[in-house]
This record gives C-alpha cells, sequence and structure tokens, in this order.
C-alpha cells in the first residue's frame, strides 16, 4: 500500500479551504439556511481532546450540508468571563485577560489546524467590551421589563469561589458546581435577581414543542428543576401579632387535620417572629444552626426532622382553631410560601415531626370503604386519597373533589385558593467577583438604583492589578470605578460593585453570531431572524439545568420584547459523550493521562485521529481512547484511497453522473446497488450523528469493492466519485486530496452529495425450492446473498413444511446451495 503524508494534505487544503473562504457564512440565509452550534468554550487551556471529539461531531454535520447545499452559520467563541477563567489566572498569579487573550489565540490555533469548519469572522469574546456592552444591555432590558430585582436573602455561598452562587450552580449533594469538595454555605447577601420564575410555565410549554429533538433525558431534567405544583394557597393568622401566615399545600383536602404549623428558619417572616416570639434564646441559637446546614442536609429522607415550638399559636381560618407554629429547618424558605400547614395523620414528614414532639394526629381522610383510621394504631401517614371527615361542610368528599371544593371555598372566603408553585427559583446573578460584567446599575442615596442609560454602556471593567476575591467584590475598592454621577439627578453615587454571572454571557451568545460585528446594536433584527433558531446545538449534557434554562429563559424575554422572532433557542439538541481514558477514567493533569489533540495530528495529521474518534463508538456514549484505534483509521483511510487510486488510473470517466438503474448491465448490478445503499446507509447515519456505523458502512464497501473489476464495468466513473464524496464528512482533507488526484476541480465541497435510488437498494430476491429428503415441497421468496439459517427458519415457518418436520430437533442435516435450494434430511 502505498503511504500517504496525511499532515501536508491538511496543510495544503486548509490553505486552499482559507484561501477560497469555504467556511464563511453567506449573507442570505434563506429557505436553505442551517445553524450548526456547538457550546462555545471556556478558554481555560488549550483544547483537550473532548472538546476534539465535540467539535469533530459538529464539523461531520457541516462537511455533509455543505454537500448538500445547506447554508451553513457554523461560528465559535469564548465563554471568557468568570471564574474558570479567573481561577487560573490566579493559581498562575497573572492576570486575567492576560490569560484568557493567551489561551484563545492558543486554541484558535488549534481547532484552525484540527480544520474545523468555523466561520472565524464571526468569532465572540465574551469579555471584551464590544460583547459585554450587549450583556449589559441585555440586564438593562430585563430591568426595563421589569424582570430584575434586588433584594436581600438567604444566598448560597461557596467559601473557595468567595462569592454567591445560582441555586443551579450547586450540585445535588450541595456542593459547588468549580469545587466539588466544597459544600456551599447560606449567606444573608443583598443581590440583583432576574425573575426566570414568571416564565416557568413558558418555559415548560415550550418544551412540550421541542423535545422530539431533544434528548429526553434533559428535557425531563428541566422538566423537574422547574417542578410544577398544583394545589392551593391559604392564609393562617399568627393569634398573637396578627401576621399573615399563608402556606402552599398540596392537600388543601386535609385542612381539618392540621395540629401545628411550621416555618423556615429563613423565611423572611421568621427575622421579625424570632425578636418577639416567647421563645426567643431557644429559636434564634435553633435557626444559627440551621443555616450552617446545606438544603440537602435539611430535607434528606431518613434524616430525623427537628424544630423548635416558637411560643406563637396560628388559627386555622376553616374551623378557627388555634395550633402552635414551630420553626422547622425541613421546611425551605424559598418554596411555595417558606411555611407549611402540618398534617400528621396524611404527610409522613408531619407525622414523624407530631411523634418527636407529642403533637396529636388527627386523621381526616379515611379509606374509601375501608374502616376509619385509629390514630393511636397508625404506623405511619395516610397519604392515599380517600373519603373527607371530621371536616365541616366537607365531609363525604372524595379524592381530588375534596380539594377542589376546599380551594373553591377559601377563594370564596378571601382567605386563600387554587395555586400554582413552581421549584425554579428567580435566577440570581450578582457576583462579588472581578472577572465579569460590571452590573450597570448605579445606587444614588435620593433616587435608588438607577440603571445606566443605554448610549452609556459599556461600564468599562476598570483594568486594576488587585482582583483578587474578598467576600465582597473587588470593585468596591476601585475608587474611580465606584464613583459615578447619578443618571436621574446627577448628584454623586456609587456603582453597583458587583459582576454578573458568567451564564449571563452565555445566554444570548447564540444571536450575537448572527451579526456579532454590530457596533451599534446588539444584532440587526434581519440578521437575528435569518439565522435562529439554531437548527442544531451540540454539547455536554452538564448543562441541562443551567445554560440551557437560562438561554431558553433570554430567548423568549427578547422575543416578548420584539428584538428576536423564534421563542425558542434551538430546534435539536445532541450531548455528546466523554472521552475517557482506557481504563474509563476521567482525564485530568493530575492524572496524567490526558491526551493532547496536537501531538496527535502531530504524529498522525487530522484525518485519522478524526476517524478514529469518529468509529470507537456512537457520538452519545463515551469513548475509552486507546491508540489502537488510530491503526485501525490509518489502515481504512489507505486501503479506501488505494482503491479509489487504482480504480481512476482504470478509467477516463470523469464528472460523471449518475446511470439510471434501467441502464446498468448485469456486472454492475451489485456494485450499483451496494453504492446506492451505501449512500442511503451513511446519509441516514449522518443525519442522526451515528458515526461510527456510517464508517464501517464505508469499510464493508470496501470491502465489496475488493473483487470490482473496472475492465467489466461501465460506472467505474461515477463508483470512485461517489466513493470520495462518501468520505468527505469523516476525512475531509483526504477526500478533498482524492477529489483532486481523481482529475476533479476541487473543491469537493461543491460537488454535491450522492443522491441515492430507492428501487435501487432494494435487494434482488430469488427463488428457493425447499426440499425434504431431496423431495420438493414448497418454494420460497427470499433476498439474493441470504444467509441458511435466515432461509431455514423462513422454511421452518411454512405451514406446507411443517407437516414434513414437525420441530427444530427432527432435523439430522441440512444441505444449502446459496440462492437455490434448501434441502432438509429430517
Ligand atoms: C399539607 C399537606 C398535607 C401536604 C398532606 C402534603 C400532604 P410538592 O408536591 O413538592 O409541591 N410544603 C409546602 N411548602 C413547603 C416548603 N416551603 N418546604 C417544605 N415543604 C413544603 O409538595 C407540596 C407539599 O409540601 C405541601 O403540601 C406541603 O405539605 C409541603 F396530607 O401541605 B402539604
Ligand atoms: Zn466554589
Ligand atoms: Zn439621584
Amino acid at each position: 500500500m502505498t503511504e500517504i503524508d496525511f499532515k501536508s494534505i491538511d496543510r495544503k487544503w486548509q490553505e486552499y479551504w482559507a484561501k477560497t473562504g469555504l467556511f464563511k457564512t453567506p449573507d442570505d440565509p434563506g429557505e436553505n439556511k442551517f445553524y450548526l452550534l456547538e457550546m462555545f468554550a471556556y478558554p481555560s487551556g488549550d483544547i483537550h481532546i473532548g472538546h476534539f471529539r465535540n467539535y469533530t461531531i459538529g464539523d461531520v454535520v457541516w462537511r455533509y450540508l455543505r454537500l448538500r447545499g445547506k447554508k451553513l452559520l457554523h461560528p465559535f467563541g469564548w465563554d471568557s468571563f468568570g471564574l474558570p477563567a479567573e481561577q487560573a489566572a490566579i493559581k498562575r498569579k497573572i492576570l486575567p485577560w492576560e490569560w484568557t487573550d493567551g489561551n484563545i489565540a492558543t486554541g484558535r490555533t488549534t481547532l484552525t489546524r484540527l480544520g474545523i469548519s468555523y466561520d472565524w469572522d464571526r468569532e465572540v469574546v465574551t469579555s471584551r467590551q464590544d460583547y459585554y456592552q450587549w450583556t449589559q444591555w441585555i440586564f438593562l432590558k430585563l430591568h426595563e421589563k421589569g424582570l430584575t430585582y434586588q433584594d436581600e436573602a438567604v444566598v448560597n455561598w461557596c467559601p473557595e469561589c468567595n462569592t454567591v452562587l445560582a441555586n443551579e450552580q450547586v450540585l445535588a449533594d450541595g456542593t459547588c458546581w468549580r469545587h466539588e469538595e466544597t459544600i456551599v454555605e447560606k449567606r444573608f447577601l443583598k443581590s440583583w435577581y432576574f425573575r426566570i420564575t414568571d416564565y416557568a410555565q413558558r418555559l415548560l410549554d415550550g418544551l412540550d414543542k421541542i423535545e422530539k429533538d431533544w434528548p429526553t433525558s434533559t428535557v425531563a431534567s428541566q422538566r423537574n428543576w422547574i417542578g410544577r405544583s398544583e394545589g392551593a394557597e391559604i392564609s393562617f393568622t399568627i393569634e398573637e401579632t396578627g401576621d399573615d401566615l399563608s402556606i402552599f399545600t398540596t392537600r388543601p383536602d386535609t385542612i381539618y387535620g392540621v395540629t401545628f404549623m411550621a416555618i423556615a428558619p429563613d423565611a423572611k417572616l421568621m427575622r421579625k417572629l424570632a425578636d418577639l416570639c416567647p421563645n426567643r434564646t431557644e429559636v434564634e441559637e435553633y435557626i444559627r444552626k440551621a443555616l450552617r446546614k446545606s438544603e440537602i442536609e435539611r430535607t434528606a429522607e431518613g434524616v430525623e426532622k427537628d424544630g423548635v415550638d416558637t411560643g406563637f399559636k396560628v388559627v386555622n381560618p376553616f374551623n378557627g382553631k388555634a395550633v402552635p407554629l414551630y420553626v422547622a429547618d425541613y421546611v425551605l424558605a424559598a418554596y411555595g410560601c417558606g411555611a407549611v400547614m402540618a398534617v400528621p395523620a396524611h404527610d409522613q414528614r408531619d407525622f414523624e415531626f407530631a411523634g418527636k414532639y407529642g403533637l396529636p394526629i388527627i386523621p381526616v381522610i379515611h379509606p374509601e370503604g375501608g374502616s376509619p383510621l385509629d390514630p393511636e394504631a397508625m404506623a405511619e401517614a395516610w397519604t392515599a386519597p380517600g373519603v373527607m371527615h371530621d371536616s365541616g361542610p366537607f365531609d363525604g368528599c372524595v379524592g381530588s373533589e375534596g380539594i377542589r371544593k376546599t380551594s373553591a371555598h377559601a377563594a370564596e372566603k378571601g382567605f386563600g385558593g387554587p395555586k400554582i408553585t413552581y421549584k425554579l427559583r428567580d435566577w440570581l446573578i450578582s457576583r462579588q467577583r472581578y472577572w465579569g460584567a460590571p452590573i450597570p446599575i448605579i445606587h444614588c442615596e435620593a433616587c435608588g438604583a438607577v440603571p445606566v442609560p443605554e448610549k452609556e454602556l459599556p461600564v468599562v471593567l476598570p483594568e486594576v492589578e488587585d482582583f483578587l476575591p474578598r467576600g465582597r467584590s473587588p470593585l468596591e475598592d476601585v475608587e474611580e470605578f465606584m464613583n459615578a454621577p447619578c443618571p436621574a439627578c446627577g448628584k454623586p453615587a456609587r456603582r453597583d460593585p458587583d459582576t454578573m454571572d458568567t451564564f449571563v454571557c452565555s445566554s444570548w451568545y447564540q444571536l450575537r453570531y448572527s451579526d456579532p460585528k454590530n457596533s451599534e446594536k446588539p444584532w440587526e433584527k434581519d440578521a437575528v431572524d435569518g439565522w435562529l433558531p439554531v437548527d442544531l446545538y451540540i454539547g455536554g449534557s452538564s448543562h441541562a439545568n443551567g445554560h440551557l434554562i437560562y438561554f431558553r429563559f433570554i430567548t423568549k424575554v427578547l422575543h416578548d420584547m420584539g428584538y428576536v422572532s423564534c421563542v425558542e433557542p434551538a430546534k435539536a439538541l445532541f450531548h455528546h459523550g466523554m472521552v475517557l481514558d482506557g481504563n474509563g477514567e476521567i482525564m485530568s493533569k493530575s492524572k496524567g493521562n490526558v491526551v493532547s489533540p496536537v501531538a496527535l495530528i502531530d504524529e498522525w495529521g487530522v484525518d485519522i485521529p478524526r476517524v478514529a474518534l469518529l468509529f470507537l463508538a456512537p457520538s452519545q456514549k463515551e469513548i475509552l481512547w486507546t491508540d489502537t484505534g488510530l491503526k485501525g483509521a490509518k489502515r481504512f483511510l489507505l486501503r479506501y484511497a488505494n482503491l479509489l487510486k487504482s480504480l481512476a488510473a482504470a478509467t477516463s470517466d470523469r464528472g460523471a453522473t449518475k446511470p439510471a438503474l434501467d441502464t446498468i448491465e448485469e456486472y454492475d448490478r451489485p456494485y450499483f446497488k451496494r453504492l446506492n445503499q451505501t449512500i442511503r446507509k451513511v446519509s441516514v447515519d449522518v443525519e442522526e450523528l451515528q458515526f461510527n456505523t456510517a464508517i464501517a458502512a464505508l469499510m464493508e464497501l470496501l470491502n465489496d469493492f475488493g473483487s470490482f473489476d473496472p475492465a467489466k464495468s461501465k460506472i467505474t466513473g461515477w463508483a470512485v466519485e461517489t466513493m470520495a464524496k462518501l468520505l468527505t464528512p469523516f476525512a475531509p482533507h483526504l477526500a478533498e486530496e482524492l477529489w483532486e488526484k481523481l482529475g476533479n476541480e476541487p473543491s469537493i465541497f461543491d460537488a454535491g452529495w450522492p443522491e441515492w435510488d430507492d428501487a435501487a437498494c432494494v435487494e434482488d430476491e430469488v427463488t428457493y425450492a425447499i426440499q425434504v429428503k431431496g423431495k420438493l415441497r414448497d418454494t420460497i421468496t427470499m433476498p439474493r446473498g441470504s444467509a441458511e439459517a435466515d432461509v431455514l427458519n423462513a422454511a421452518l415457518s411454512r405451514d406446507k413444511i411443517k407437516r414434513y418436520v414437525a420441530e427444530p430437533s427432527a432435523i439430522r442435516k441440512v444441505i444449502f446451495v446459496p440462492d437455490r435450494i434448501l434441502n432438509i434430511i429430517a
């Protein structure tokens, strides 16, 4: 086999593509547009093999669609603000902008060398003024729409990050998304929020529309995270203070069974109550303790729930009964109303709590048709539906009827009514860190929080030497930055010292790519509407409840304000699998098992590692990376190239058009069929991002053509060109080279994707004579080339044969003549 100099082929074609502007985005998207997007990167080091895989998946799609004649937008950029970059800079004792600029340059060079089809003219860098000016503009737009507010509340605080975190940045076990060892604490802090909860229902409804093209697990995870719950809100009254104590319940039908109330230690109202309540010392001590626990610790199943009696009594509006009010940390401040009505007979947590503190258990729902519940004998709460008892006018109501009637009653009497709540919380976006987009707000003693006028954007992040985190924003100590005249009254005022969560930067980048150089506006409406929504979005599944909810939210807000027409930012979503080392371990610098894509392409060129990555596993599955994949990929590419070169040498037919099925001669029929089947297989598989099976089909094709004799064929020219095109998505450099070697004008990307002919894909059928002991008993038609076992199975299922062969175990021998005879000796 002739060797191929893959590296010089890479260079040659990458230069050619750059010169001819192959990856340039066309100006006029139109009907035929396709917006292909991979999640952009944190510039926190060079591209690693996981990126190589992810971006290659996108590139295969680009190459394929380009051959199909699509007009493509395929941009790339850098999520360069935020903790990942800032932490890296701190560790290396350099300034964040130096660190990010250096890494961006390196990353861009690597991606270019990997031959990924990005239009670099559209690159965005979130930490540059020409970008974050518009991040600040987005803040102002939300502010204008009443979707921002500042609130003093208990927040998640990571002591390692030295900043607050959004709920989406706290992992399920209560640790920080950047520090998996660090338990997130609670602090009381004034911060800015985006009212994402206003969009909870719309975010759910939108999922119905996109779910067929989004991974099921991510859709389910978002539904769960948004957490819609139907029930009622009911207003109780604290006897001593007259305060309203509203609660959310999914079971208002149990309200006659309330024997105590419980409020979250961090509920707003609790701060006032703590000062006034009879058991003040104990209550305050309990609150202090509870605030140190994570939400997970507080609510975990199996953990004993505790609390403290405040000494206050609360009146049930349904029956006027007064019950004690406890402060208990199993109640969460930020869900529902931050307080619950406790019904020990019908709620398991309340049941356990009542047991612990000797509180009464009053069953008010009894099993339908069964005997009434006896509180003395109950071992656990009765949570199933049933019939209402001891419930005044509601006695006898069954199941959901009770829920409906009690809610309606509360509404009628003005102390509550039906209510839907969501688990989703508002998005906390203030960060007490330096490396982010400053919040465009000026605090004035007279006017309050005043937004910076749009024309004064950007609020420039000052370059300072000392940017280390200190528990409050480092900008607070930069006087030149902090002092600013109030935009409303002109008097001296102070800027908001915090910067925005980096997820604000990434919540709208998909829009900016449509018009990245616009300095007048974030984008031209025509441009954004021409390209959006993203047709295929590729990225990791870890962003399911963070970025992927935020970017849907921001798109909807901007839609409502008329800045973009689409309501959902991405039509289809694909999660690529990880690349692990040969033992299934995550690659990391500390383990020393990192595989660098640069080292790979220095040794093998681009196409070999690329085919290896694509072939090793389906795109959504993990890859256990070993070098053996490279050797196999190389052997395949060499054989493929050699076959094409030798066939091309045997024909002068160039630019061949596809022959019609009825003109194909006997010799060519099986080859024509295999090619058509392969075109179909590769097309369908590439559209489903199943590249491993597509490459396997090319390997089979290679074998089938092992015995092909161009001297006997009339379709050699067409076959060779088709085979070159089929290789293009997987090994674009080599395919382009072969295309030229075959005597065609570059570029192969303008040559069009081959079409298949359905009629030519159908397998020929043959008629089998089925004999039993040499006597003809039946005939059946089967695809040509069927395996013996398939023919035998088909034969045994026929009544005529069953008569002679009662069961398969009776068969002593089978004589098989391919495509003609099956003789069963039984
Ligand atoms: C009384 C009751 C009686 C309840 C009963 C359940 C069964 P989901 O389905 O998750 O929405 N709850 C309400 N707010 C809470 C908070 N801030 N922290 C902790 N628990 C809270 O759960 C709703 C139920 O969780 C509510 O219905 C309330 O308990 C509790 F037989 O109210 B229930
Ligand atoms: Zn952290
Ligand atoms: Zn003012």
